[in-house]
């Protein structure tokens, strides 16, 4: 987009949605950060594929720091990692190490980066009968122990946040006692949140889905909201987008939440079939949602503390990951442009003579129908960032030269 296209095409927005509403737009989009995944850049992924792996595919977390390096470079709004303690801070898989965590965390620092949410791991190596919840005394334990360190890193090295997913469930009825899965489960987190420091900001993750075919233990928002209520203080519930069936009213979802006063956190991506692998697309849904977080001032707020956490959680197999990174954010920022651009007071006078469509029609004449690159591209300009930075990193060699060293 050439610098006189993105001047007329502000002007023409600000013609139809007003000076205000373009201005707060482009400064909402300067400010917002959103947080990325290590595990996007690292061999993760390929299934059914094999061992198909992007080319270029990160071997280390020095790598995948790197990766993140550029993304943050090009886009000015990811110096926060998450991390996966068993992915990013475990020689065996089995059990997180402190001291890797320091190392990890000097090499962001390095990079201009830092660590930030941090997933406890609860699959991977001897979490076949579960975590948590798990009959055995002993395998909660581990995931007990496993959670306090995580939490102790997020503290001390981290950006203060767990963010909590759970595999566990069964496959056949029968398998576990339902009643008694659900309890442990509380009981494991309720005590874990009495144990780790009040300043760590707890979020628990529902999927609707996966590993467990029949059940799993927290399936959906309202059984993440009842485990945040009983855990109490800075506790909330992380909604992913891909954990839900298909035609859930995922903005709904958001706006209970919001109304409820629970400070919750957001894994994007975006869902097609089943689980939330895929880059986050640019679509009616995404801006729906960004509605809700903006109408519910949780997001770009001034006051941080009202903000919820924003994270991008995706990893596929088949796409250059960096590519599907930066278009993730390209899509978060343009999404944000146009929750803003909505003509809410002309809403409000639909709503009041019972204009449905008419209501309809505004929503979408931001949500859908206005081009608001000029917006993001005029905050990128404003802070000397690349206007488009898919294209800045296709044009800056970076894949060729991973390709090469990482053969
Ligand atoms: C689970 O599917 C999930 O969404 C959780 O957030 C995990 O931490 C992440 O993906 C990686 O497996
Ligand atoms: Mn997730």
């Amino acid at each position: 987009m050439a610098e006189e296209h993105i001047k007329k095409g502000v002007q023409i927005l600000e013609w139809e949605f007003g000076s205000k509403r373009v201005r707060s737009a482009i400064e909402a989009v300067k400010h917002f950060n959103i947080e990325i995944p290590s595990w996007i850049f690292g061999r993760f992924g390929g299934g059914r594929f094999g061992d198909f792996m992007p080319p270029g595919a990160a071997r280390n977390i020095a790598e995948k720091l790197d990766d993140a390096s550029v993304v943050n470079k090009l886009t000015g709004a990811t110096a926060s990692v998450a991390m996966h303690m068993l992915w990013d801070f475990s020689e065996d898989a089995m059990l997180g190490s402190y001291q890797m965590a320091k190392q990890v965390f000097e090499l962001a620092g390095e990079r201009g980066l830092r660590i930030g949410s941090i997933s406890p791991t609860y699959f991977l190596k001897g979490s076949h009968r579960n975590s948590l919840s798990a009959d055995e005394k002993e395998t909660r334990t581990r995931y007990f122990e496993q959670t306090r360190l995580a939490a102790q890193i997020a503290q001390d090295l981290g950006g203060n946040v767990l963010t909590v997913w759970l595999p566990d469930g069964s496959a056949y009825p029968g398998q576990i006692d339902l009643q008694r899965n659900y309890r442990l489960m509380k009981e494991s987190l309720v005590q874990a949140r009495a144990e780790i420091d009040p300043h760590v900001w707890i979020l628990i993750e529902y999927k609707v889905f996966e590993p467990g075919t029949y059940s799993t233990t927290i399936p959906d928002w309202g059984t993440a909201y009842a485990l945040a209520k009983a855990m109490g203080e800075n506790a909330g519930v992380l909604v992913d987008l891909g954990h839900h069936f298909h035609g859930a009213n995922i903005e709904q979802i958001v706006a209970r939440l919001i109304v409820e006063n629970m400070r919750c956190g957001f894994h994007f991506n975006t869902r097609y079939a089943a689980d939330d692998d895929h880059a986050v697309e640019p679509n009616a849904e995404i801006a729906r949602i960004f509605y809700e977080l903006v109408t519910g001032q949780v997001i770009v707020n001034s006051k941080p503390e009202r903000n919820w956490a924003f994270m991008i959680d995706q990893c596929s197999s088949r796409e250059n990951r960096l590519h599907a990174i930066l278009h993730s954010v390209d899509t978060l920022q343009h999404s944000l442009a146009r929750a803003i651009l909505v003509q809410n007071d002309e809403i409000e006078e639909c709503r009041r003579k019972d204009q449905i469509i008419l209501a309809n029609r505004i929503v979408n004449r931001a949500l859908m129908y206005a081009d608001v690159r000029p917006i993001v591209a005029t905050a990128r300009l404003e802070r000397l960032l690349p206007i488009d930075p898919v294209d800045a990193f296709v044009e800056s060699g970076y894949q060729t030269k991973i390709e090469q060293e990482r053969k």
